[in-house]
């Protein structure tokens, strides 16, 4: 099919884009165009010409799988293909509508003369990607807006409708219904009253303030940039637009920042997860079009924390929602928390008290199986114990209406067995929210043995409309994320055994990027949760080895901040960590029990036992198919676990970092005295990958 259509209407030639699904300016679309272009150029019949997309898109910009490919400097590049355009002696009129952004609007602000529906999306959004407009945009976006505006647009990657900037001479009007006839008339206004072209690079680009105003910018968003050197260079390359003696020279500046930033990890890490949450939603034995079933009503089981936050998920996306207890205290207990929580809210100005009692009023009480049976899913969230789970599940396939979709919140537990205690395990599925489920995106869908194709397709469509982000997993101890975790937690108490200390280990994680270390994660989450774990792995497998000093923690009542004490310990009010002395001399005790002499463990090492710990699970879990991509996985740890954006997911930077030098540095790791070799030993997946000099990804 080709990517665009050539039609000439009189004296004018229409070049229509089209190539699904978003006109990414790939090469074959470049070549269309430029080849459209010399042709009208040729043509003497032709005087004037116009750009057009498809209703729904414009373009969406440069298409970033070329990125990480030598395709993206073949020519004719983009820079090629706007300068032909701009340098052309007909008029070109960009004619826009649906998504402008990027590439797409800088190929527009090449173009003399721009009109557009009212409603087209305007952006550029390449600060997203880790990048910077590359094509102009920072040059000639500033001499369209005025530079404060394009710098806040460049800057947030914030799309905006064309409407906000009809004022501006990025459009010399806006069309309000057939676009394509819009167009042709506009360009035989202007070719009738003889208008000369229009080129944004001849326009001047001051600022009454330039100095102060960039030093302002570049303040204001160091702090917010964090590990990223986009936001940056975005600001010098718009700087660069007011200060350099000629446009060539700016967008020189430009060319240059892009270059740099494109090979950047940042970048390549931000386009992985670009393309990795598009694609977390396919299922490919569950097509897109499978129906789903309607889910007007929800109930939830348990008004404890994680109830209480699923509830309010619920209600936050406007679907009414149950929440059921046994007890009158606890669900009393339950629907306070629940309003607590959005009176803070409140306080803090992020919802309105309208809203709270709107919310509150989509939330209903009850002590009465009989109330929620006409509810289009429940979840269960119970205390994690397979005789609760089975009596929540044998009541609800006793109560719950037929087609009605039975989940549970599990976060470890056996999904197929669960499952079994209904007569219809097809209608049962896990979905494991993170807590507090209210504001965790991350939602791991446990598919069972038997869940019907239609169940999970209403699960992932359902995970949309309360703005979650939904992983498929399938059962196993932990599905991905905990599953994982476990390993990780493991090696950092392996280390405190060898010689380093809570502190450390939690520091030299979170200097490299974890939101929060293994040790205080614990203490927030509550080390009882882990606590209850082990002991039911140690009842069913009574030859693992005990998690000697955790265990102590806990047996001393160490749950964690709820309890002021766990591996820190902590002050009324203060969420602060304040290393514990009584912590040390426990570590200490279990290092000479052991009989293990302690040594200095330096802060990379600390880093890569962690991470590797990751890998290596995540690799087993993509072999054994728990995991569909390994992309999957990547978002289960940005999502749910405070894993750096800018390293793009466990499995992403292990391939950054070569998946030989992993494996290599695991066996190195087997090879310390004392180690655990089975541990390190590589899964059979990575090492196969190693070998081969393949990625995960
Ligand atoms: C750039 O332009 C650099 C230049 O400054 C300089 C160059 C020298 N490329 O999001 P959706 C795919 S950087 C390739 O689900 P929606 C996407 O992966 C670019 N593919 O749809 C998906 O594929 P699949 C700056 C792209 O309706 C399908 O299209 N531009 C691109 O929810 C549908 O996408 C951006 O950053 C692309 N540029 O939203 C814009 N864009 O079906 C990025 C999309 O296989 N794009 N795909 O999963 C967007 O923000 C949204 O896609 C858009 C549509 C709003 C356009």
């Amino acid at each position: 099919m080709s990517v665009s259509h050539y039609r000439v209407h009189g004296q004018i030639a229409v070049i229509a884009m089209n190539h699904p699904p978003v006109n990414g300016l790939g090469l074959a679309l470049r070549r269309a165009l430029l080849d459209g272009l010399d042709r009208a150029e040729a043509d003497p019949a032709v005087r004037a010409i116009v750009l057009i997309g498809t209703d729904k898109v414009f373009s969406a910009g440069a298409d970033i799988h070329e990125f990480n490919s030598p395709l993206m400097r073949a020519e004719p590049t983009l820079h090629t293909l706007i300068d032909a355009i701009e340098r052309g002696t007909k008029p070109v009129i960009a004619a826009i509508a649906g998504a402008c952004m990027g590439g797409g609007l800088e190929l527009a602000l090449g173009c003399h003369f721009r009109i557009a529906r009212a409603d087209a999306q305007i952006a550029l959004p390449e600060v997203k990607l880790g990048l910077l407009p590359g094509a102009g945009g920072t040059q000639r976006l500033p001499r369209a807006v005025g530079v404060e505006t394009a710098l806040n647009l460049i800057v947030s990657g914030a799309t905006v409708p064309a409407q906000q900037l009809s004022q501006t001479a990025l459009f010399d009007a806006l069309v309000a219904d057939d676009l394509a006839s819009g167009a042709l008339a506009f360009a035989e206004k202007i070719l009738a009253e003889g208008i000369a072209l229009k080129r944004i690079r001849d326009l001047p680009c001051t600022h009454p303030d330039a100095e102060a105003y960039f030093q302002f910018a570049r303040h204001h968003v160091r702090s917010s940039a964090g590990a990223f050197p986009a936001p940056l260079k975005c600001i010098d390359a718009v700087a660069a637009a007011v200060t350099s003696p000629t446009f060539d020279a700016g967008l020189a500046a430009e060319r240059e920042a892009f270059a740099y930033l494109v090979q950047t990890p940042e970048s390549k890490a931000l386009r992985h997860v670009f393309f990795a949450e598009r694609a977390v939603t396919k299922i490919p034995d569950v097509p897109e079009d499978t129906p789903t079933r309607p889910i007007k009503t929800a109930a939830v089981i348990g008004a404890g924390t994680m109830g209480g936050g699923i509830a309010m998920t619920f209600a936050n996306a406007g679907i009414p929602v149950s929440v059921l207890e046994i007890k009158a205290e606890a669900l009393e207990r339950g629907l306070a928390t629940i309003r607590k929580n959005y009176e803070s809210q409140v306080k803090k100005g992020k919802l309105g008290a309208d809203a709270l009692a709107a919310r509150m009023a989509l939330i209903q009480p009850t002590l009465d199986y009989a109330h929620i049976r006409d509810a289009d899913i429940v979840i269960e969230a119970v205390f994690e114990d397979m005789d609760v789970k089975k009596a929540v599940f044998e009541k609800l396939d006793a109560v719950m209406k037929p087609g009605a979709i039975l989940a549970t919140n599990t976060s470890t537990l056996d999904v197929n067995r669960i499952a079994a205690f209904t007569t219809r395990p097809e209608d049962v599925v896990g979905t494991h929210f993170f807590s507090p489920a209210n504001v965790m995106r991350l939602l791991e869908i446990v598919r069972g043995e038997k869940t019907a194709k239609d169940v999970l397709a209403t699960v992932m469509k359902l995970a949309k409309t309360l703005k979650k982000l939904p992983v498929v997993a399938g059962v196993c101890d932990g599905f991905i994320g905990n599953r994982m975790i476990h390993r990780y937690s493991a090696e950092a108490m392996r280390m405190l055994l060898e010689g380093a200390l809570p502190q450390q280990i939690d520091q030299a994680i979170e200097r490299w990027g974890m939101a929060m270390g293994p040790f205080r994660m614990s203490d927030l989450a509550g080390n009882d949760v882990g606590w209850l774990i082990r002991k039911r792995h140690y009842a069913e497998r009574p030859q693992m080895p005990r998690a000697v000093i955790a265990d102590r923690l806990c047996e001393r009542g160490r749950f964690g901040q709820k309890t002021g004490k766990g591996w820190y310990a902590y002050r009324t009010g203060d969420r602060t960590a304040y290393p514990d002395p009584e912590v040390e001399q426990l570590i200490v005790d279990a290092r000479r029990e052991a009989g293990i002499a302690p040594r200095r463990i330096d802060d990379g090492e600390i880093v890569e036992r962690l991470i590797y710990a990751l890998v290596n699970e995540g690799a087993r879990i993509l072999e054994e198919g728990i995991a569909l991509r390994a992309s999957d996985i990547d978002m289960v740890y940005l999502n749910g676990y405070g894993f750096p954006l800018h390293r793009g997911g466990p499995m992403f930077y292990a391939d950054t970092v070569g998946l030989y030098t992993v494996a290599r540095r695991m066996r190195a790791f087997a090879r310390q005295p004392g180690a655990d070799a089975a541990f390190w030993t590589p899964a059979p997946l990575l090492e196969r990958l190693a070998a081969e000099g393949k990625t995960f990804n």
